[in-house]
Order: structure tokens, then sequence, then C-alpha cells
């Protein structure tokens, strides 16, 4: 039972009384996600001479991130995509919650006379391909632009979302849309955890019944000669908050690799718990195969050089980038308690 995820805490007890039945048929839904693999969108896409690649660094959870880069000459066509993208996730009736982390690199040019687009959901409509909701950093500020009803003579409307954005860290961007062209609508917007848009009772689409897509990368718009990358992460669409947010699936854990510094085949995000070797054959980890791990602070790992907790044993309380400098530790772990 989840109920306390769906609904206002203060209800909670009225609610679970007189309508439990239909609360568990509301049960929180994860509709699409990706762990910042190249695989699973519908597309990725880029124009000239971008690209959307896979990095083990920097990432927000487990082992890939995807790293959006765009480049422009000087001449031609200065507005250029490289993104992400999952088609028909959205449509008016739909409640749905969209999120996914984002990183700018240090070196990222805070131009504030370009605005640099880093998700948008958008239909093909009678009037060809319209976003509801563009999100854009200009400078340091992050500002949602937006068109709604009709899509041939839209209502626009701009709101800022976060006044500054820094660079070389990760942030979260949730976005709720109860999608209507009417005033049942909803729209909302978390950024880092706190919510900064709360629109309700007013339309959060274009008229119709298409289906509307979600992309999420760069979409640069240079005014000079130069490059932009941007990296993406943990991107889910769902029916609740809680499951969309970034921060709050596969993770915090511990990540094992069949490799030195964190690369090869990584494993699972582990829970605290306790594993054996057929448990943790079922999350990545092949017997006798890991050579690094990463730990969240304040964790213990207890590795094992047998199934069932049993011959020799290492503790580790940190991230550990490898193996082989701990005696007989490297290629030898079998089961593994985590607390
Ligand atoms: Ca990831």
């Amino acid at each position: 039972m989840q109920l306390y995820k769906f609904i206002d805490s203060s209800k909670l007890t009225i609610l679970t009384f007189a309508v439990a039945g239909s609360l568990l048929s509301a049960r929180a839904t994860v509709v699409f996600e990706n762990e910042g693999k190249l695989s699973g969108w519908t597309y990725t896409s880029h124009d000239g001479s971008g690209s959307v690649t896979e990095v083990s660094s920097p990432v927000y959870r487990g082992s890939t991130a995807l790293k959006c880069y765009q480049t422009w000459s000087g001449s031609g066509d200065y507005t250029l995509h490289s993104e992400a993208v999952k088609r028909d996730v959205g449509q008016n009736g739909l409640n749905r919650y969209y999120g996914f982390a984002f990183y700018l690199p240090s070196n990222w040019n805070f131009n504030s006379s370009r605005g640099q687009s880093i998700c948008q959901l958008a239909a093909d409509t009678a009037c060809g391909g319209q976003q509801t909701e563009m999100f854009q950093l200009v400078g340091s500020r992050l500002e949602v632009k937006r068109e709604l009803v009709n899509p041939c003579s839209p209502t626009r409307r701009t709101t800022t979302v976060a006044s500054s954005v820094s660079a070389g860290a990760w942030h979260r961007l949730v976005i709720r849309k109860k999608w209507a062209a009417d005033n049942t609508g909803i729209f909302e917007v978390w950024y880092d955890g706190t919510r900064m848009i709360n629109e309700v009772n007013t339309p959060s689409s274009f008229t119709g019944s298409e289906l509307y897509r979600w992309s999420i990368g760069l979409y640069a718009n240079f005014d000079a000669a130069g490059s932009r990358t941007l990296y993406i992460d943990h991107a889910r669409c769902a029916t609740s908050y809680s499951e969309a947010d970034p921060a709050n699936w596969n993770g915090p854990g511990v990540t094992f690799y069949s490799s030195v510094n964190y690369s090869g085949t990584a494993s699972q995000v582990l829970a605290k718990g306790t594993y054996t070797l057929s448990q943790l054959a079922a999350r990545g980890v092949a017997n006798d195969s890991a050579s690094s791990v990463r730990i969240p602070s304040g964790w213990t790992v207890r590795i094992y050089q047998n199934d069932n907790f049993s011959g020799t044993s290492w503790v580790l309380t940190s991230d550990t980038s490898s193996f082989t400098s701990i005696s007989g530790l490297n290629d030898a772990m079998s089961s593994c308690v985590i607390e």
C-alpha cells in the first residue's frame, strides 16, 4: 500500500477509509523511463555536426548519461537540435509527470541574448508541429515558454522556473501536466525538489486529441561560432510526482562494476540488504567479477569471498575505484551485505 504517495497527508485518514478501492486502482504507474542510455527512446536525433552519445561521466545515477553536443560554424542554420525523444506520452485527459536530471558543464556559456532549450513537449497539430512547453536557459535563468488552446493562434506566456541555474552540478526538473485545453488543466513545475509553478483550473494544452512527444536535450540557439554540451540522465514519465522525481528512483544505493575505475559492466543500484551469489547475479553482478564500487556516504558494504556470507571478508565504507589495491579482493566477491 502506497496511498501516501498520491494524496495530501491531511486527507489520508478520510480517504483511506472512504475510497480505498478507487485509490488502489489509481496506483502510480511508470509510463516510460530511461537511465541515460541511447536505447529505449523513440529516437535520438541531432542536426548538422552535433551528436548524442552515452558517457560514463558525469552521470546523475547508474553507469551512463547522455551527452548532447552541438556546434555552429557561424553560417547557416543557428538553431540546432541534439536530443532524445519519446513519442506518445501526453494527450488531453491524461495526468502525467515528466522528470529528468540535467547538467551544464562548468564551461557552459551563460549567454543571455539567446535561449537554449533543454526540454519540450510538443505535438503535430492541425497547424504543424507546435510546442505546448519549451524550457530554456536565458543566461542563468530557466524559463518556460508556453503556447496553449488554439495551435493555429496560440495563447502565449513565459514564466520563470528558476532565477539562477548553476553549472557543474546535476539539477532535477519535474513537470506535471493534467492535459486539458479548458479550465480543468493543471501545470506544475518542480526544480531541484521545490515546486516553482502551480497553475490549476487553467488550460494546459491545445484543443484536439493529438498525442504529445517529450524531447529532452539541447536545442541550441547560437549567436556566434562555437559549441555547446548538455548532459541529461534519469528520465521518467509517470502518474505521480514521487515516481517521476529522479531523486526517488534507482537509488541511492551501491553500484558494483566489473572493471576498475567504475567501468565495465555496471550492476543495478543495490539497496541496503543481504545479497547471496544468485541474488547478486540477478542484479547484474557475475560471480567473482567485481573490481570497483560506488557507495553512498555513511553506508557500509561487507564483501564475502564465498556464497552465503562465508570465507574471507572485507569492509568498505566509501567509493573504491580499484579492488586490485586491496589484497585478495579483486574478482573475488560471491556475496555481500549492504547496511
Ligand atoms: Ca544514468
